[in-house]
């Protein structure tokens, strides 16, 4: 009897253990994000100057521009960077960030077939 209390009592330890490094597993994940932004990128070289300057942040995991749609797809560390500070990084490159507009200096310096299929977009 006394061996089986034991035994019961070691299982709900070790449940107890797995359950606290789990959830901490996932408390460490939330701190991850996604975020779609839409840009005016229409175009290769667009595409890798917005890449090139969401790239210089912290805390960037991973980010991918569908041309197609003209979303950019991040996941990025909730604690190194913000949603704002990645449309920033969009706009200083010459590009459109959902509601945030083009840096106008920036966007003048782009190349001129960038600016012309804007256009005629
Ligand atoms: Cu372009």
């Amino acid at each position: 009897m006394k061996k089986q209390l034991l035994f019961s009592a070691v299982i709900l330890l070790l449940a107890a253990f797995v359950f606290t490094t789990t959830s901490k597993a996932q408390t460490q994940d939330t701190t991850i994000k996604e975020v779609k932004i839409l840009t005016s990128a229409v175009c290769d070289m667009c595409k890798g100057k917005i890449e090139k300057k969401v790239n210089k942040l912290d805390g960037i995991e991973s980010l991918e521009l569908d041309l197609e749609t003209k979303i950019l797809t991040i996941t990025y560390h909730n604690e190194k960077t913000t949603v704002n500070d990645i449309k920033t990084a969009i706009t200083k490159a010459g590009y459109s960030a959902d509601e945030l507009p083009a840096d106008k200096e920036a966007f003048d310096n782009l190349p001129k077939c960038c600016k012309n299929k804007m256009k005629n977009k």
